[in-house]
């Protein structure tokens, strides 16, 4: 039985999943729905403390985007050096009216990491209004985010439904997955997840979530996601290393993050960011390396850090089309559609449930 402030959300349509309802505008055409927001806090001093006592120390990348690391991953956004997300958007703009005909015309969607839905409300600059699906469900992990672009999606569009989802990843496996296998007849839906978020998965971690994704979908559902390629280790590095040194800022923030809400003590400035591209791994490594022996305290935990010893805070793996195309096959899902730029840069694609295989679970 549901408790009192627990609501069914994802209505018209959709199917209906526990969660709390925070808020709600223009008489309910836009929601607002938390799924554990309360343990978000506890979740970050416990892996904090987990990974830093760990040998080899690490810190989740998800906890770099609190309110400063989301501004400053924006400021990334629009570095020179930082191609992906220029490229995504060319992309996305050259191929704009053929994913909205093709893809979402006449389905929902749903963004993993929507974050404003500026990617996605940029699809829509050149079609006519009517074009316009008519239920946006941006899943994010930053409540801020989500609070303040629903109100403005809404006034956009007067005839657009949007739910927001707040949300990490784990609990959208949560929600996709087996845990909602009472599947009521819902709208299509296309999943989209750009901006190569994908790559900071571990492969074992990918994998499942593919495995949940290819379960998930309905033979009339689509997935979309973007993904960075394999390319020139130059190039790759550039874009980790930056010359405004915001990519170092965007990783030093998480130590002044702590410093904020677990009562540590770092010295941002006895750390130092370091990027470089691990090729055997295929994938870009971003860690804070110890300049100096050093202790800190976290809470009441003391942590030793000795001279050059490294948190790792990041990987972001990097893709061959080939090897992503047969993984995906793998797990039932087509390619519908393949997009690249001239450089082959970035990858976008396009999938459906490969019908021809049983439902894997
Ligand atoms: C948002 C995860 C795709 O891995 O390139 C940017 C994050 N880290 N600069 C990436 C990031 C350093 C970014 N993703």
């Amino acid at each position: 039985m549901p408790s009192k402030d627990e609501i069914l959300t994802f209505r018209r349509g959709l199917p209906c999943y526990k969660g709390i309802a925070r808020k709600s505008w223009e008489g309910g055409r836009g929601e607002l729905t938390s799924f554990s927001s309360e343990s978000f806090p506890q979740d970050f001093q416990k892996e904090v403390r987990e990974g830093l006592h760990a040998a080899d120390k690490s810190i989740p990348c998800r906890y770099f985007y609190d309110r400063r690391g989301s501004r400053l991953f924006e400021q990334i956004g629009r570095l020179p050096e930082y191609y992906l997300t220029r490229v995504e958007r060319r992309i996305l703009k050259s191929y704009a009216p053929l994913l909205v005909k093709r893809i979402i015309q006449d389905r929902s969607v749903l963004e993993l990491g929507g974050g404003n839905g500026e990617k996605i409300f940029s699809l829509f600059k050149s079609c006519p209004r009517r074009k316009r699906f008519k239920h946006y469900i941006p899943l994010d992990l930053s409540k801020a985010v989500l609070e303040s672009s629903i109100p403005v999606l809404l006034k956009r569009d007067r005839s657009l439904w949007v739910t927001g989802l707040h949300a990490n990843y784990e609990e959208a496996f949560k929600l996709l997955g087996n845990g909602n296998k009472t599947h009521r007849v819902r709208n299509p839906l296309v999943l989209f997840f750009l901006g190569s978020n994908i790559g900071n998965f571990l492969p074992h971690q990918r994998r499942f979530f593919l495995s949940q994704i290819s379960s998930f979908l309905s033979p009339s559902d689509r997935f979309v996601f973007g993904a960075d390629l394999k390319k020139d280790r130059s190039v790759l590095e550039a874009a980790y290393n930056d010359k405004q040194g915001v990519t170092a800022f965007f990783n030093l923030n998480i130590l002044s993050r702590m410093n904020r809400e677990l009562n540590s003590n770092f010295n941002p400035k006895a750390f130092r960011h370091v990027a470089f591209y691990h090729e055997k791994e295929g994938r870009i490594e971003m860690h804070l390396e110890s300049i100096k022996n050093q202790k800190v305290r976290i809470g009441t935990d003391e942590i030793f850090f000795k001279k050059r010893e490294t948190i790792h805070t990041e990987n972001s793996y990097k893709f061959s089309i080939k090897d992503l195309d047969k993984e995906l096959l793998h797990y039932g899902l087509q390619v519908e559609v393949f997009f690249t730029d001239p450089k082959e840069w970035f990858g976008l694609w396009v999938l459906a449930r490969n019908q021809s295989l049983p439902n894997s679970t």
